[in-house]
C-alpha cells in the first residue's frame, strides 16, 4: 500500500496488554503510515513495539518516557505529524477495542469531506459494561447541549479522524484535554469552530481480562475529570450561545 502523505493513523498506547501487537498489525494492514505514541508505558510493549517498528519502515514508534495522558500523547503525535506535513489523523486505541478494518472507510470519508471530522458511533455488543454505556449517554447529552445539537453522534469514542490544524490550535489554548477528557472536549470545541461532525457506526468490543483486555478507566477519577470538563464546556457554551443560535437558524 502506498503511503498517504495527508492522513495517518495515530495510536496512543499506555500499558496496553497483549492485544497491542495484533492491533498495530491490523492497523498497518489497513493503512500506511501508522504511528504509535508510547505514553510512558512500563510494560513489555515498549520493547515489543520498538522491535515491530524496526521490521516495518511504515510503522513509527514515538516513545514518551513519562506517562502524560491520552490527550497529551495524541498532541505530541499531532505536533510531529504537522511538522512532517500531514493534515489529518485517525486516532484509535491500542488495546484491540476498535475496528481497524474500518480505517479505509473513515479515511475515504475524510478525503471526501475535508472540512469535517469523522466520528465513530460505537455499536456495542453484549461485552460492553452497562455502567460505561450509561456514563456515555450522560456525556453525549452534555456534548449535544453544548453544541446545540450540531450533530455529534458520540462524544467519547476515540476512533475518529481529526483535522490536525484546528485541533492543535484548540489544544494549545486549552491546557486541560490532556487525559481522558481529550476526546469529548476535542469534538465540542471543533464543533464550535465550525468543523462539521460526520458519524459512522463502528463496532466496539470490550475484552475480559482473561482475553487480554486492559482498561485504565478509573470510575471515580475519570468521571470527576469528565464532570469538570463538561462544567468548563458549559461555561464556554453559555458564552457562545448567541453565535450557536445564529448558526442553527442559518441552518449550518
Ligand atoms: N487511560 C489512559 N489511556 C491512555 C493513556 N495514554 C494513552 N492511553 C491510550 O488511550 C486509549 C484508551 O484507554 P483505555 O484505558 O483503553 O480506555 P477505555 O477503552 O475507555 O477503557 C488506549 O489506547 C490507551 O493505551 C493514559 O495515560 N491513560
Ligand atoms: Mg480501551
Amino acid at each position: 500500500m502506498l503511503a498517504s502523505t495527508t492522513h495517518l493513523v495515530l495510536i496512543p498506547s499506555y500499558n496496553p496488554g497483549p492485544k497491542v501487537y495484533d492491533t498495530v498489525r491490523a492497523a498497518r494492514r489497513f493503512w500506511n503510515p501508522v504511528w504509535v505514541v508510547i505514553d510512558g508505558s512500563t510494560d513489555e510493549s515498549v520493547a515489543g513495539l520498538k522491535a515491530m517498528a524496526r521490521e516495518d519502515a511504515n510503522l513509527r514508534v514515538i516513545h514518551l518516557p513519562q506517562n502524560v495522558g491520552k490527550g497529551a500523547a495524541v498532541l505530541h503525535g499531532l505536533d510531529i505529524a504537522a511538522a512532517a506535513g500531514y493534515s489529518y489523523v485517525l486516532t484509535m486505541d491500542s488495546d484491540g477495542q476498535h475496528p481497524a478494518d474500518l480505517i479505509p472507510v473513515f479515511m475515504a470519508e475524510s478525503i471526501k469531506q475535508p472540512d469535517a471530522m469523522i466520528l465513530g458511533m460505537p455499536v456495542f455488543d453484549a461485552s460492553a459494561p452497562s455502567i460505561r454505556i450509561k456514563g456515555r449517554k450522560i456525556s453525549n447529552w452534555w456534548a449535544n447541549l453544548e453544541t446545540l445539537w450540531a450533530g455529534i453522534g458520540d462524544s467519547l469514542f476515540g476512533f475518529r479522524v481529526y483535522p490536525i490544524a484546528p485541533l492543535r490550535i484548540i489544544m494549545r489554548r486549552h491546557p486541560w484535554m490532556r487525559r481522558f477528557d481529550f476526546d469529548p472536549e476535542a469534538v465540542v470545541r471543533l464543533s464550535w469552530r465550525g468543523v462539521k461532525a460526520v458519524n459512522i457506526p463502528a463496532p466496539v468490543r470490550y475484552f475480559g481480562a482473561e482475553e487480554g483486555g486492559v482498561s485504565h478507566f478509573n470510575y471515580l477519577r475519570d468521571n470527576v475529570l469528565l464532570t469538570w470538563m463538561h462544567t468548563r464546556l458549559f461555561l464556554g457554551f453559555a458564552l457562545r450561545l448567541p453565535l450557536l443560535i445564529k448558526r442553527r437558524l442559518a441552518g449550518r
